[in-house]
């Protein structure tokens, strides 16, 4: 075959190539070990100088013709593929995620959100802080010494500590944030501090990790009447309930002066518990007045500074909402169960919308 013929077949099947596999298949059968081009070149060894001379040039451009059409196919070859990818891969953003793939929010991520959302209306921030804790931000400076009974009620779960240095815990309350916060910021202080807290106790209604919101608010002239009606109106806006009524019972914390226990009115209908009303009662939350010791740890003057503080459990919380009976449940990770009890990830609490609506 004259080089004229070759170079033409070889163009033509370099540009019917409509994949790069194609095309390779191409180079290989004219310029790869055994290509007919290279077998052109390799013959050029065995022939006289003036025939090589004849001949050659014609070979170099052929093979210089034919390699310039493999490059640039291969170039429009790669472009076109990318062009389809891109087309194929396309995504919108600005959608919302495909719902299969979405998963759902768990009641406690949801429950913390409707927290926030409900506080943050009321002016207050969201506050976090670590949960392996010093000794004295979980203890001490709550006005829990060291040897103090209510050290062993906390069934605290301690780290070893290293050589020489302070004995951590896992905090067995959010209470810490907030000596962290008191310490650190200037009043007036407004916070919540939702998150996971340990106790080294484990049964049908306790899990040695469980959930837990705590309030604060900080400022000249905070009473009682400050507590009761932030909890009414918390209660309200979380159970969605007009009509709700709270008990305060006096109690007992180390941290609070007074210290009381918050029941909020409900009543029984067809076999479960609703609230509002007052036929009922049930304990729902701890709160006081700050004591003033807790105060004067943090560098506060309790003549210049009083508080209000509560606490209570988020998982019981979501379990009164939602009608779950089991707590183990929450963290069993049974996806059945997290279908049935989880949100969609776009349904956000919102205080317009309704909470939990
Ligand atoms: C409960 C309810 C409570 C607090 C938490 C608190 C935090 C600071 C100062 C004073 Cl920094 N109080 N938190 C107060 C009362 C109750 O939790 O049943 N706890 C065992």
């Amino acid at each position: 075959m004259s080089t004229d013929a070759l170079q033409s077949e070889l163009l033509a099947r370099i540009y019917a190539a409509d994949t790069l596999d194609a095309l390779e298949a191409v180079r290989l059968a004219a310029l790869g070990k055994a290509g007919q081009i290279t077998q052109l070149m390799k013959s050029l060894g065995g022939l006289q100088p003036e025939e090589r001379l004849a001949v050659a040039p014609a070979y170099q451009a052929l093979r210089e013709t034919v390699s310039a059409a493999l490059e640039a196919r291969k170039a429009d070859l790669g472009r076109a593929a990318l062009t389809a990818r891109l087309e194929a891969e396309r995504i919108d953003m600005s959608l919302p995620p495909a719902p299969p793939l979405a998963g759902s929010v768990h009641p406690i991520s949801q429950v913390m959100d409707e927290l926030s959302e409900i506080f943050a209306d009321l002016g207050f921030a969201v506050a976090e802080g670590p949960e392996i804790e010093s000794d004295w931000h979980n203890f001490t400076a709550l006005n829990i010494p060291p040897e103090h009974p209510a050290r062993a009620m906390h069934d605290t779960f301690y780290a070893t500590p290293a050589e020489g240095g302070e004995r951590m815990v896992l905090r067995t309350h959010t209470s810490p944030v907030q000596i962290r916060t008191m310490m650190a910021e200037k009043p007036p202080i407004r916070i919540i501090a939702p998150g996971r807290v340990y106790r080294s106790d484990s049964d049908a209604t306790h899990t040695p990790m469980f959930h837990q919101v705590e309030g604060l608010v900080i400022d000249r002239g905070i009473h009682l009447g400050h507590l009761k009606w932030t909890l009414e109106t918390f209660v309200k806006a979380f159970f969605e309930v007009d009509d709700v009524t709270l008990r305060l019972r006096p109690s007992y914390f180390p941290f609070t002066e007074p210290g009381v226990e918050v029941d909020v009115g409900c009543s029984w209908e067809n076999g479960t518990l609703k609230i509002g009303g007052t036929s009922s009662w049930m304990e729902i939350l701890g709160a006081g007045m700050v004591h003033r010791r807790v105060l004067e740890n943090c560098g506060l003057d309790p003549a210049e500074w009083q508080g209000f503080a509560f606490g209570c459990g988020i998982d019981r919380l979501a379990m009164l909402k939602y009608g779950m009976t089991d707590l183990r449940a929450f963290f069993d990770a049974d996806l059945r169960w997290l279908k049935h009890f989880g949100f969609a990830s776009l349904d956000v609490p919102t205080l317009s919308a309704g909470v939990g609506a």
